[in-house]
């Protein structure tokens, strides 16, 4: 070949979804570890993050947010995975034209912040099923804080889900999703929880440049630095 350039390569970009507690860090870890994987390729990355509140589903979340609405726990829950849907294929295009996504927020935060509810605790699978057939993320990096390390940073904002008691109930399910406790949700398919779906927890209680460091690690161990060769998954198939 005469051409020297280096083979195109056939690898996607990478789905990377970052998880966790409010005030763990994910929209300053999403941004490092966006410039991070800039640095390691010449391979585009974006960062996008749910909710998106750019769009009309997206301002019916913002107002139930902010508390200037109220909606019914079950509705609100589907809207914001209407708002997963509403960005689906715009992921899938980006990916397959070779775009990495680092994304704040995804279906796990979906689950949690509902099952969280009394109303949904134990409506685990419903809660799971409006995202199925979504975009599975290659790698899931759930930022673990606890409350304690939160009040710490400042505490909360003012959004409805930002108080102390809330926090625990979303963390206590996160821990059951991402844990390896098969007996805390008996009645969830397995294709569902972390440990089919490449989920991996880097305690978010340290400096922003240690918390970075491990979130490196694990895409880097992840395999997903440059891309990947994997065909993209779909939520809640077996990955
Ligand atoms: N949240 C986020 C949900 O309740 N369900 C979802 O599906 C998603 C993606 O929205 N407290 C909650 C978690 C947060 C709140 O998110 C706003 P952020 O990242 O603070 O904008
Ligand atoms: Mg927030």
């Amino acid at each position: 070949m005469a051409d020297s350039s280096p083979a195109p390569s056939a690898a996607r970009g990478a789905f990377i979804v970052l998880e966790g507690m409010d005030r763990a860090g994910k929209t300053t870890q999403a941004s490092l570890l966006r410039a991070k994987l800039a640095a390691q390729s010449s391979r585009p990355v974006e960062l996008i993050k749910f909710p998106d509140r750019t769009t009309a589903i997206g301002t019916m979340i913002d107002a139930y947010l902010r508390s200037a609405t109220d909606l019914d726990d079950r509705a609100i829950h589907l809207l914001f995975s209407a708002n997963r849907w509403e960005c689906a294929a715009r992921i899938e295009a980006a990916l397959a034209a070779g775009t990495t996504l680092v994304c704040d927020r995804y279906a796990f935060s979906g689950i949690a912040f509902s099952a969280a509810k009394p109303s949904l605790a134990d409506a685990f699978e419903w809660c799971a099923t409006p995202d199925t057939g979504l975009p599975a993320p290659d790698v899931t990096i759930f930022l673990d804080l606890s409350p304690e390390t939160a009040a710490e940073r400042g505490g909360y904002g003012r959004e409805r889900y930002e108080r102390e008691e809330v926090q625990r109930a979303v963390r206590a399910v996160f821990a059951r999703i991402g844990g390896q406790q098969e007996a805390d949700l008996p009645d969830a398919p397995d294709a569902m929880l972390g440990r089919a779906r490449n989920w991996r927890v880097v305690d978010a209680g340290h400096s922003v440049e240690e918390v970075a460091a491990a979130v490196w690690a694990n895409v880097h161990e992840a395999g997903l630095a440059d891309g990947t060769q994997a065909p993209l998954g779909r939520l809640w198939a077996p990955s």
